[in-house]
């Protein structure tokens, strides 16, 4: 029974490596950086991606694809910022797979520069889903407490960048951002950290910077 259980999530994730190779290479040939956005529900993914496509307004052509279990809203708030956005709703499952992506990307016009993929709000198995993305964001916000990276190891494992949320509310709250950084670092060495308070602002001309970088790495075709 658990050996049959194990075959065949093995199998599903292969399907799904599958799947995101595609879309991997799809995105690379079409010069766009794919980013896949992680977090427990509420930590602020949406609410960055606003920001950032302030940010990036008038400069980079920037799309987003939408993961939840029900509704449109997240969809509805991107486009609100001027952004195409289409919403997957997955009807109960809590993370995304690079299937559901490969159907909406061909309704993903050609000449974007970002896509941004925000995963069902979920720090667990969102984690061992590849998008097909080549940069991966885990956001931890500070309400959520500075223990966390330890015990959801696997989203700060396949991370890229760290992204600490909500810095506004820190004088608030017993949360270290040195202890949540050092900790996820113990876990992934090389994990890019940016603090960020996407409500006022702080931090995100920095993270914008630094996807621009691996907008232009990729393009040089040094990935
Ligand atoms: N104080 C503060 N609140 C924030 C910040 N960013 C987001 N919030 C608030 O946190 C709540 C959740 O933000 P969302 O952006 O919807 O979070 P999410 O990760 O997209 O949530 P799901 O899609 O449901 O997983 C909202 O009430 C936001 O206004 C921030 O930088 N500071
Ligand atoms: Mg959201
Ligand atoms: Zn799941």
């Amino acid at each position: 029974m658990t050996t049959k259980t194990i075959t065949v999530v093995r199998d599903l994730l292969a399907t799904n490596k599958q799947a995101a190779a595609a879309i991997r290479a799809e995105l690379r040939s079409r010069g766009i950086l794919g980013v896949n956005l992680l977090s427990s529900p509420g930590s602020g993914k949406t609410t960055l991606l606003e920001a950032l496509a302030e940010r990036f307004r008038d400069r980079f052509r920037m799309a987003v694809i939408e993961g939840d279990i029900e509704t449109e809203r997240d969809a509805e708030r991107i486009r609100a910022k001027g952004v195409p956005a289409w919403q997957i709703t997955t009807g109960g499952a809590c993370h995304l797979e690079a299937r559901m992506i490969g159907k909406v990307l061909g309704d993903v016009p050609a000449a974007i520069d970002l896509l941004f993929i925000e995963n069902v709000g979920n720090l667990v198995c969102p984690a061992s889903y590849d998008l097909g993305e080549d940069l991966r964001f885990v956001l931890l916000s500070s309400p959520e407490g500075d223990d966390k990276p330890a015990k959801y190891p696997q989203a700060f494992l396949s991370a890229d960048v760290l992204v600490l949320t909500k810095a506004d509310l820190l004088p608030y709250l017993p949360f270290d951002p040195d202890r949540a950084a050092a900790e996820a670092l113990a876990i992934k060495p090389g994990l890019k950290v940016f603090i960020v308070s996407a409500l006022r602002g702080d931090g995100i001309d920095a993270l914008a910077a630094y996807v621009v970088e691996a907008l232009e790495r990729l393009r040089s075709g040094h990935a």
